[in-house]
């Protein structure tokens, strides 16, 4: 099926106004006036929308002004409106656009401007990534405590000075770490891919300080404190980063791992996400 044409891609056009659209989408489509917290969920994660709460509608993304398909399978392209048992309405976004696909950072940070328009406080971004801590093993998940963005991109645009002091919400790590006390955290390192990492770079990300490498969530992160929001975010470590682990990554191996560790860490984000 060729592209079709996204007002995002329009330049002159207003990327707040395109999200306040997708916005009004969503409330039409799924009948939810209001969503008080947003997930966008990565590899591995998706089992964890069923033990959220009910799911109240769910809607295929290319029925939301300005979401693009999903460039890879696995990646589930629907948006679901979530009620969980005391109330909240949780909207879960199974549609992630990467940087790597190369249609512009617009596109790759609409999804969390579109659940700020919804009315999401609360953002929840999680993610499959690799792992620099020698200690952490395939199927572990860390929450993000921090990052650095090598994508030398922003999502902001023109003179938007943005604070990004405790982006990565300290108050949530540690709500976060009353369901899980053993979980660990890392400054994660956003690399554009889609190829993963040189050895070489696996070791320039650590000299910078760095534990997690991934392709996704500094952007998205820095789109959403823009918004206003509360970021919590979450990555599982499907494998360890080249150089660290002794045999040649393979995206198989990733996907593997994310389907073991699957119930475990999905039955973690609803607990947390609960506790919100
Ligand atoms: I899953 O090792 C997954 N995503 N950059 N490096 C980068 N992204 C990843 C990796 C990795 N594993």
């Amino acid at each position: 099926m060729a592209d079709q044409t996204n007002p995002l891609d329009d330049p002159s056009a207003d990327p707040f106004a395109i999200a306040a659209e997708a916005a009004s989408d969503i409330h039409r489509l799924t009948g939810v006036e209001h969503h008080d917290i947003a997930v966008t969920l990565g590899s591995g994660w998706s089992k964890a929308a069923e033990l959220i709460g009910e799911t109240v509608a769910t809607i295929p993304a290319t029925e939301v002004t300005g979401f693009s398909k999903p460039a890879l399978e696995g990646h589930v392209g629907t948006l679901r409106s979530i009620v969980t048992p005391d109330g909240k309405h949780v909207l879960v976004i199974g549609a992630r656009t990467h940087y790597y696909e190369r249609h512009g950072v617009r596109r790759v940070v609409h999804s969390v401007r579109t659940a700020a328009a919804a009315g999401a406080k609360t953002m929840v971004l999680t993610n499959g990534a690799g792992g620099i801590k020698e200690t952490w093993k395939a199927g572990t998940p860390v929450l993000i405590s921090d990052h650095i963005n090598l994508t030398a991109d922003s999502p902001l645009e023109g003179a938007t000075f943005v604070d990004l002091t405790d982006l990565y919400s300290r108050r949530l790590r540690d709500l976060a770490r009353t369901i899980d006390p053993t979980l660990d955290e890392g400054v994660y390192c956003q690399f554009t891919g889609p190829h993963y990492e040189t050895p070489a770079e696996v070791q320039m990300a650590k000299h910078l300080g760095g534990h997690i490498v991934g392709m996704s969530t500094a952007l998205e992160a820095i789109a959403a404190r823009q918004a206003g929001m509360e970021v919590l975010g979450f990555s599982l470590i499907t494998n360890l980063a080249a150089g660290i682990q002794k045999t040649p990554l393979s995206h198989a191996e990733v996907i593997e791992a994310g389907r073991e560790a699957e119930p475990v860490i999905s039955g973690l984000l609803a607990r947390v996400i609960g506790a919100l």
